[in-house]
């Protein structure tokens, strides 16, 4: 749906299908009330249309030849811009009858209207404005709520709560790189406008704010959807081993040669009652060939889609293969992450009994021992994930996720070129990339594919 003819005027039943005792054509665009004062005549003692200059509601009756008799009919006008979609709107109200409600759309359409679509009153109120991409997602969360929860979720973020915590995230970075760059100009004279500390303690700030949200977002998978449940970790942690075992099968290749895993596997399995899609990945290492290089790429792919991220770690791990396992972790959002240790039977302490406790749980694929605790630690975290009420809608959710690890990974590379004294340049280069990422989620930066995947799951007439 490409927003080109925005002015054209535009008019659809907003009421739900069927008879009903109340139906509702809604009318957009600058020719709005125009096209309706060719069907709808006021009462005597009512103002005509084209005297109206500020909201009103007018009685009076629908007429034309598609309509037969004047039918009565109230006509709500929003004559001006300051209306839900920022251009003159009209409704008309009228007895539900879908015949009726039919041929009144059929004369407006003859007066110079035309069909909506999907979604494209509330297309047409975010590209005026009037509301941002998470909000407009919003309506259509309030319109589709399955119960009340949904809807509280729903309007909470019509009403704008995530709107203002991303926005205030966004003002701070922009208030920041404000700071940054007024010190650049003054380099020369040495004057420090902010202090390391500073852009420290107020970039940790915006982090966590973003990070509490990606952190909600699991809560809210689009329903129907199985929880993906990603196996990571360095090459030879055992990923493959443990894929199988949870799978029953020998699905996976699994060898003592690093870097056996290139693509990636999926496999529909219960862990701890949970229904999850779980996914085996190739182990993080830096790529040696073309043929590494793209199964990195699928696997942080596949590894930052995961609603949970199972980072295995051998029990047995050098100190070089400690530190790179460390390395590694920092890439991924903590929210979303499982430490478990792998391999425990190999451990001198041939006693060693597998189990560790729910944030870190060890075990051994081979023969099984401690798989029951990791299943626990994995409802657990889906449980713990569930009654943590998000405020974010499943649908926005999905779609923002990218851009809040984005947004959160340029973040910590600011904060990193804080402690490493880069330089206020590198600092304010990841401050911008991640104003990009949140103008993303808000659709201050958005393509015709985003638009038109939101807005074509709306019904006509919203
Ligand atoms: N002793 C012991 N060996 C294990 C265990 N799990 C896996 N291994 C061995 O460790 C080696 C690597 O196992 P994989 O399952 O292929 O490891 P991976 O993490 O999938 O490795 P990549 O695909 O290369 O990233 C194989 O030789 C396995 O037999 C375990 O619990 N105990
Ligand atoms: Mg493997």
């Amino acid at each position: 749906m490409a927003p080109t003819d925005l002015e054209q005027t535009i008019a659809a039943i907003a009421s739900a299908p069927g008879s009903s005792a109340r139906g509702i054509i809604r009318i957009s665009g600058a020719d709005s009330v125009s096209v309706v004062a060719k069907c709808f005549q006021p009462s005597a003692d009512q103002p005509s249309l084209p005297e109206l200059r500020r909201p009103q509601r007018l009685d009076g009756h629908v007429t034309g030849a598609d309509v037969g008799t004047p039918i009565p009919a109230a006509a709500m006008i929003w004559p001006t811009r300051r209306s839900y979609t920022g251009q003159p709107m009209v409704e008309l109200h009228l007895v539900g009858s879908p015949p009726l409600l039919d041929a009144v759309l059929e004369s407006l359409f003859a007066a110079g209207a035309r069909g909506a679509g999907r979604g494209e009153f509330t297309l047409r109120a975010f590209l005026a404005g009037r509301m941002d991409l998470v909000q407009a997602e919003a309506v259509l969360g309030v319109i589709d709520a399955a119960d009340h929860e949904e809807l509280s979720t729903a309007l909470t973020q019509l009403g704008g709560g995530i709107t203002h915590q991303l926005a205030s995230v966004r003002r701070d970075v922009i208030g920041l790189l404000g700071d940054l760059e007024a010190g650049l100009d003054f380099v020369e004279e040495d004057i420090e406008f902010i202090t390391a500390d500073q852009i420290h303690q107020r970039l940790t700030a915006c982090r966590e704010t973003v990070s509490a949200l990606l952190g909600q977002s699991v809560a809210r998978l689009p329903s129907g959807r199985r929880p993906r449940v990603v196996l990571a970790g360095l090459p030879n942690a055992g990923k493959s081993t443990l894929f199988n075992r949870l799978i029953g099968d020998t699905k996976a290749i699994v060898s003592p040669v690093a870097g056996t895993t290139r693509d990636y596997l999926t496999a529909d399995v219960p862990i701890g009652g949970v229904d999850v899609q779980l996914v085996d990945t190739a182990g993080w290492e830096t790529a040696s060939d073309v043929v590494m290089q793209q199964a990195q790429q699928l696997r942080n792919e596949q590894t930052l889609g995961g609603d949970l991220i199972v980072w295995c770690e051998s029990c047995v791990l050098t100190p070089e293969l400690q530190q790179e396992n460390e390395e590694c972790l920092q890439a991924l959002p903590e929210a979303h992450v499982l430490r478990v240790r792998t391999q425990v039977d190999r451990l001198p302490d041939k006693n060693h009994a597998a189990g560790g406790g729910a944030d870190r749980p060890s075990l051994c694929a081979q023969d099984g021992r401690g798989l029951d605790g990791f299943a626990a630690a994995v409802a657990a975290f889906f449980q713990r994930e569930s009654s943590e009420r998000s405020e974010l809608l499943a649908s926005t959710t999905a779609r923002c996720r990218e851009s809040l690890n984005a947004t959160i990974q340029a973040i910590d590379a600011a904060i990193a070129a804080v402690a490493g004294q880069f330089g206020d340049e590198i600092i304010a280069i990841e401050l911008r990339a991640a104003l990009e990422h949140l103008g993303i989620i808000l659709g201050e930066v958005y393509t015709d594919d985003i638009l038109d995947h939101i807005f074509s799951s709306f019904c006509i007439g919203k």
